[in-house]
């Protein structure tokens, strides 16, 4: 399904790995437990975050960034599973961008009512590289909009095993998860997981 210029869902695209790429995320989250980080307005975001890889995204009251460490334990962040760099240049690939080869893997656990309000990923250093954004668990809302604030965003539910790759022109669109509807998940339980994979490096 194409979500804009560059932007594509792929429905279903991981749900034969859903079950290993959710131990992956465990085994993360053991070494880099979720947790709630500030704004820099001072705000607690409501979905709660963890990161592998060799740059973590992290925001706190100085702002947003890439770290190579958790600030929580000072330590390296877990290394990028390889189940997940092969998820995501296949699903790159799928999308048209050819040799897509992540640093960064941001992991985000939304609860119920749990929302990320609109933004744009710009954080990263090279934005000729796609965003491949898998989803897990509890359906949500993704809100898609343009390249201004301003526009109307799109609403596109994202359900367990999509993959949704990002890029091209669409690559600074504004975008958010509206807030999530409670439910129970077979392999999540009540709550959903978005893993994000990127080059910020
Ligand atoms: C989420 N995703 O799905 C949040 N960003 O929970 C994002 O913010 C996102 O899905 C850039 C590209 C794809 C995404
Ligand atoms: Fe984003």
């Amino acid at each position: 399904m194409i979500l804009g210029p560059g932007a594509v869902l792929l429905r279903g695209f991981a749900l034969h790995d859903a079950e290993s790429l959710l131990d992956a995320v465990a085994r993360i989250a053991r070494a880099a437990p979720f947790r709630f980080m500030q704004t820099p307005g001072g705000f607690r975001m409501s979905a709660s975050m963890t990161n592998a890889g060799a740059a973590g995204w992290v925001s706190d009251r100085r702002g947003y960034r890439y770290d190579a460490r958790d600030p929580d334990s000072g330590k390296p962040w877990p290394k990028l599973p390889a189940a997940f760099t092969t998820l995501a240049g296949a699903a790159a690939t799928a999308a048209r961008f050819e040799g897509f080869v992540p640093d960064a893997c941001l992991i985000n656990r939304y609860e119920p009512g749990a929302r990320l309000s609109l933004h744009q990923d710009k954080n990263e250093r090279d934005f000729s590289q796609p965003i491949v954004s898998l989803s897990l668990g509890l359906p949500a809302v993704f809100l898609f909009g343009g390249l201004t604030r301003t526009d109307t965003p799109r609403r596109v539910r994202l359900e367990h095993g999509d993959v949704a790759v990002w890029g091209g022109p669409s690559r600074l669109a504004f975008h958010g998860i509206a807030p999530l509807k409670d439910g129970e998940h077979p392999a999540t339980g009540r709550c959903r997981i978005n893993v994000t994979l990127r080059r910020a490096l």
